[in-house]
């Protein structure tokens, strides 16, 4: 496939640890491209995305909000993701389906090494990343520090891109250095060019030679200009930028404030010149398009009025509204004929009739289709590499606050595992409680409200009983228990001597009775096996039983 960086597409994960300024990050996007008017906040609960009640009480992103937008001749579609570590799996399927990530980090080294194990996940599926350090108005870390610190965990290069200036130790514009330029910040609108100060002169000289060095790295005509003093031309010096990010060789960084929005049009330009465009996302991941449409399920939602929308990222062909896919889900494998085609933005929904490669699209009525499934117009013979389902390592017990609810809990609980794969839910063998498992108590929490509000059903959550065992140490003799019941008509009455003693460990169970009499119906008599005993005990009973009436 021939790789055309003119693509007019990007696909863009805000990815970052918790309250880093990701949906900050989009809604200054949104209204620096034009599609909002009016910039929403986090902290006022009206941001574009974020819009369900479990966001807006706990003021954080707990779902996938994907947003297009336009800016340089290009389509964007930004996925702004959860940064809370216990809801790690959202993010990680929405990065199997982009074309790179923007990594949001607050400007405090020591909340970097958090971001440990996203970098961990991106170096491992090799997903394009590049750094955006937020929050540089706060004077709670140097970028130097915080630099350093990002170099600590990146098992890629760590490239600054921007050089931030400051005035009385408040941040006021930045050196590009690429071009050498310096420019100052002017809230609501672009940065300025000015001179470049000349007291930042040399410390902009050490980081551009040293941008150009890790460039040089993988580009041999650049180390030789570099070797004799030549200096390279802007374009060689973006064209590296590119393919070098684009391979996921490098990973540059850029600095601002999303809350007043410095930054954030020098961002976009740096995307428009040098994120990777879909079909080199296709290329690099080995995915060869041929006539079939080919397409993959980042997110799935339940929405209260539209029932089921799949996120869905168009890898080949085209998606036309009432195409039938098949996917993978399962063991057998399902056709799904779609009802909608739509281009999400928050919850705003646009019609569509059809989608092309490179697009993240919602589709609706997917009915079969699950989170990471890959679908196909024809017949599935590629299936894409989904994240791998992170463990569950925290449960606790839950029970309908109406005893009628019971049986809407286990349909509802599908829909909820659905949408968020790595919740986990079981009814215990032992206490027969019903135990739902994740990832901590944030993330079980959010499953409880969202089982409360889209589906009605309160539930009361304890820790989980622990089903202790026992195991018979010591033989015990003829132990005597009396039972009397009477319920009108005939009476029972039961009279046992219970012995019990231990059997080799692994001999199982051995049960054996002794009658007095025969007078003890024959349906009384088997035992069961005990669920909470170990299985090296053994009950040997003996009875003595009888009827009265
Ligand atoms: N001072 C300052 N505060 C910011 C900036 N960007 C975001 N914030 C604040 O940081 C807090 C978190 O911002 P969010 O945009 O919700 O962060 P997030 O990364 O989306 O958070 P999660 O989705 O929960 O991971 C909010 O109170 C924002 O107002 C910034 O550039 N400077
Ligand atoms: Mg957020």
């Amino acid at each position: 496939m021939a790789q055309n960086v003119f693509s007019g597409r990007r696909n863009v994960a805000l990815v970052g640890t918790y309250s880093s300024g990701k949906t900050t990050l989009l809604e200054s996007i949104l209204s620096v491209t034009g599609v909002t008017t009016r910039k929403g906040s986090v902290d006022e609960g009206n941001t574009l995305g974020d819009s369900c009640p479990e966001a807006r009480t706990r003021h954080m992103t707990v779902e996938l909000n994907a947003a297009s937008t336009q800016y340089g001749g290009i389509c964007f579609t930004f996925v702004d993701c959860p940064g809370s570590v216990e809801l790690q799996q959202e993010t990680n399927h929405a990065l199997m389906g982009v074309d790179a990530a923007i990594v949001v980090c607050e400007a405090d080294p020591n909340k970097v090494l958090t971001l440990s194990p996203l970098l961990q996940f991106l170096d491992t599926w090799e997903i394009p990343h590049l750094i955006w350090i937020n929050k540089l108005d706060r004077a709670n870390g140097t970028f130097a520090k915080v630099l350093a610190a990002l170099r600590q965990i990146s098992s890629r290069p760590v490239i600054p891109q921007q050089y931030p200036i400051r005035q009385n130790h408040e941040l006021v514009g930045f050196i590009d250095l690429v071009t050498e330029q310096a420019f100052h910040y002017h809230p609501g609108a672009a940065a300025d060019p000015v001179p470049l100060p000349a007291a930042l002169q040399a410390e902009e000289e050490a980081a551009r030679a040293e941008m150009l060095e890790a460039l040089a790295d993988y580009d041999d005509h650049l180390l030789e200009e570099l070797l004799e003093d030549i200096a390279p031309p802007e374009e060689e010096i973006v064209h590296d930028l590119r393919m070098e990010l684009g391979a996921d060789l490098i990973v540059p960084v850029f600095i601002g404030v999303a809350l007043s929005d410095y930054g954030v049009r020098p961002l976009l330009d740096a995307l428009v010149k040098e994120a990777p465009a879909p079909e080199v996302t296709c290329e690099k991941r080995g995915i060869t398009c041929e006539t079939d449409t080919l397409a993959q399920v980042l997110k799935t939602y339940y929405t209260p009025q539209g029932g089921k929308l799949s996120l869905v990222r168009v890898w080949c062909g085209e998606l036309k509204d009432g195409d039938s896919l098949n996917g993978d889900s399962g063991t057998d494998r399902c056709a799904n004929r779609m009802g909608g085609l739509y281009d999400l933005t928050g919850t705003q929904q646009t019609s569509l009739t059809r989608a092309e490669a490179g697009r993240i699209v919602a589709v609706a009525r997917l009915e079969g289709a699950q989170t990471g499934d890959t679908l196909t117009t024809g017949t599935l013979n590629t299936l894409l590499p989904k994240a791998p389902v992170i463990e569950p390592v925290y449960a606790l017990a839950i029970t309908s606050a109406k005893r009628s609810d019971e049986v809407k809990l286990s349909a509802a609980l599908t829909k909820l595992l659905e949408e968020d794969p790595s919740l986990f839910w079981e009814q215990h063998g032992d206490t027969h409680e019903v135990i739902l498992w994740g990832q901590g108590d944030v993330h079980l929490n959010l499953a409880i409200d969202r089982l409360s509000r889209k589906y009605n059903l309160p539930m009361a959550t304890h820790l989980p009983q622990v089903p202790y065992k026992e195991t018979i140490r010591q033989a015990k003799e003829a132990v005597h228990g009396r039972y009397k019941h009477q319920s009108g008509g005939h009476g029972q009455f039961g009279d046992v001597y219970l012995s019990i003693q231990p059997l080799p460990r692994g001999d199982g169970f051995a049960f054996s009775e002794t009658i007095v009499g025969g007078v003890v119906p024959k349906q009384y008599i088997p035992v069961s096996k005990p669920a909470c005993v170990n299985t090296s005990t053994t009950a040997p009973w003996a009875f003595r039983w009888w009827m009265w009436g």
